[in-house]
């Protein structure tokens, strides 16, 4: 299914004078919005494929009907989400999950869509059909060579496929780690794994990034063999120049400063991107911003000001990408939600007065500091959003557009209602 033009300008035809109003009066309190507006429309954000159906828990999984049945109609999915915001031109793959058949196809319906190929994705955290290795105790780490072989050649399989796409980057997340005490060495099992990281690293094209996301547990829960930030930097600073450490906002213990952990990540230049969603307990996968937005603006302040102070591109030089699950919603329109989350969390830290913050800390004028922040945080930024994305040819009202064209329904006519988007 495929959205045309003219029904997104009659939309925002409908709503543009409370826009305008809205913008107008927003416009006197911003100096430099039209500098502000280039960057949000540069600013994209990848949506990963896993996340276009419903995740469900380890309790149940409830169809929303519709959803996506092979890679060609997850590519579809997102060309939807980014023809409505303007926001998401890029879709990241997860192997074996999306293992494409046909490669030109595949670049030429991304490309009709406008959507490009972010990072590759890489699966040691399940046994697939016919495998040979069982990765029940761990994959990179594992203790029988054979097995580490195999997690190591299909990270380097990943990689062709990538190559194949255009993508330029490779994540690794492992559920590699110990359920018990004594059930592993820790530092056997960090050797083992750097070892085996090694042996992909020298795999990865000169142009491409390899992603290490950290996670404090689950699936193990006494440890986790990648489990913080300090151990992912560990590993992306033994193993070279394009290994950088990816951060998973679900993936802390409970009340961890994350937006400090960013700001030391990128002085030292070894944040290689972001995976967003929102969580109240542990790896919740919510939302972006529908928990605590605060936090998601605190963390776009420490990138702004780390990324301006190493003279960084915002669009370019990090990875940006949402990763979620979805059990309740509708997973295109959570997408939406969280991709406006994210941009608006970014409007409000490209506002705030740096100058006059600066000034606060030296004079160690906490109260200050505070009002400044708040401020921006406060400052209702959705209108300045909505014209960045009114002028890059989306929708005013992407979510109220994607309900008024009864999108979901005809998906469902034209899917089916029992689909199953694969992997899931
Ligand atoms: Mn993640």
């Amino acid at each position: 299914m495929k959205l045309k033009d003219n029904l997104i300008a009659e939309h925002n035809q409908r709503s543009i004078d409370l826009h305008r109003s809205k913008f107008e009066f927003l416009k006197t309190q911003i100096i430099d919005f039209e500098s502000i507006i280039s960057k949000l429309i540069d600013f994209q954000i990848a949506i990963p494929s896993w996340a276009l159906g419903n995740g469900g828990t380890r309790f149940g999984r409830f169809p929303g009907g519709g959803e996506p049945r092979n890679l060609e109609e997850k590519i579809e999915d997102v060309g939807l989400i980014h023809k409505l915001n303007q926001s998401g031109n890029a879709i990241s793959l997860h192997i074996p999950w999306d293992i494409p058949k046909d490669y030109q196809a595949i670049r030429d319906l991304a490309k009709e869509h406008g959507l490009r190929f972010d990072a590759m994705n890489s699966n040691t955290f399940q046994d697939q059909k016919g495998q040979e290795e069982s990765y029940k105790y761990g994959s990179l780490q594992h203790v029988d060579p054979a097995v580490r072989k195999q997690a190591i050649d299909h990270n380097i399989e990943v990689i062709k496929h990538g190559i194949e796409l255009g993508s330029k980057s490779l994540t690794v997340w492992l559920a590699d780690g110990s359920c018990f005490p004594g059930q592993l060495n820790f530092r056997t099992a960090f050797q083992n794994t750097l070892a085996s990281l090694r042996e992909i690293y020298a795999s990865l094209p000169e142009d491409w990034k390899m992603f290490i996301e950290y996670k404090a547990y689950e699936p193990n829960f006494y440890s986790t063999t990648v489990g913080d930030w300090g151990q992912s930097l560990l590993y992306a600073s033994k193993l070279g120049p394009k290994a950088f450490t990816l951060v998973d906002l679900g993936h802390h213990l409970p009340n961890a400063n994350i937006e400090q952990i960013v700001s030391l990540l990128l002085m030292e230049g070894k944040l290689g991107g972001f995976h967003f969603n929102d969580s109240k307990y542990g790896d919740d996968d919510l939302t972006a911003g529908s928990i605590k937005p605060y936090q998601l603006f605190l963390i776009f302040n420490e990138l702004i000001e780390g990324m301006n102070d190493r003279k960084m591109n915002h669009a370019n030089d990090l990875g940006w990408m949402i990763d979620a699950s979805h059990n309740v919603k509708d997973p295109l329109e959570d997408l939406l939600q969280s991709v406006e989350a994210i941009m608006i969390a970014y409007t409000q830290a490209l506002i705030v007065d740096r100058a006059a913050l600066k000034e606060a800390q030296l004079k160690n004028d906490v109260a200050r500091a505070q009002e400044i922040l708040q401020d921006s945080f406060r400052t209702d930024v959705r209108p300045l959003v909505a014209e960045a994305r009114l002028r890059a040819g989306g929708a005013l009202d992407p979510i109220g557009l994607f309900r008024k064209l009864e999108v979901r329904q005809e998906l469902i006519k034209e899917r089916g209602f029992e689909t199953v988007a694969t992997g899931l």
